[in-house]
């Protein structure tokens, strides 16, 4: 009779173990990097960001960052970031979105993620290059297509950064608009949640 009481005992405890370390499991699978949802900067990770210019002082081209209230979880206190970008020049023409991912250690995930969409009134490119760097600060391109004018969450699994070869010590993330890549090539794109998970 007792010993059965001690077998109850343990199987409950067993099955509230799992009820508890589950969940919290889980939840420590994902890094949030940047929700934006302060409309200010750094980013959740302490990490400053904005746009850039491949030549600032050409006036026909550039990355404008704004603050958007339209968050892609649809936090009606949250926001994400607007790029307004312009890579219609007479000159060669890039700019686009950086952020600094203070060497944080990623090796505890395996994929990147973040949402996207365009401004229908503005237009936008279906498609953009990203690239991530380690402190190494070699570019590890990568190429996000098919973005429409809705929130679409965008999951990269680490292995397609080929360049990268140190997780532990991550550097920047960057948004690339070129006049090769952005068609058309004065837009609006928004982006918001950029994370790190482990699917
Ligand atoms: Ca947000
Ligand atoms: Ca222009």
């Amino acid at each position: 009779m007792k010993s059965k009481l001690y077998t109850l005992l343990a199987a409950f405890f067993v099955v509230l173990a799992f009820a508890v370390v589950l969940p919290a499991k889980s939840y420590a699978g994902e890094l949030v990097i940047a929700d934006f949802d302060t409309g200010d900067k750094p980013n959740n990770i302490g990490g400053d960001f904005g746009g850039w210019d491949k030549d600032p002082n050409d006036e026909t081209q550039s990355t404008q960052l704004s603050f958007e209230p339209d968050d892609a979880l649809g936090d009606p206190a949250g926001y994400s970031i607007r790029l307004d970008y312009d890579v219609d020049s007479p000159n060669p023409a890039y700019n686009g979105f950086w952020m600094k991912l203070n060497g944080e250690d990623a090796t505890a995930y395996n994929t990147l993620t973040f949402y996207i969409k365009g401004d229908n009134n503005a237009g936008f490119t279906k498609r953009i290059k990203l690239e991530l760097k380690d402190m190494s600060n070699k570019p590890s391109p990568y190429i996000v297509t098919g973005i429409t004018d809705q929130w679409k969450k965008i999951t990269i699994p680490f292995e397609k950064f080929r360049r990268i070869s140190d997780w532990k010590s991550m550097n920047e993330f960057v948004i690339i608009f070129d006049d090769i890549n952005s068609n058309p090539k004065t837009g609006t794109i928004f982006v918001d949640q950029i994370a790190l998970s482990n699917e």
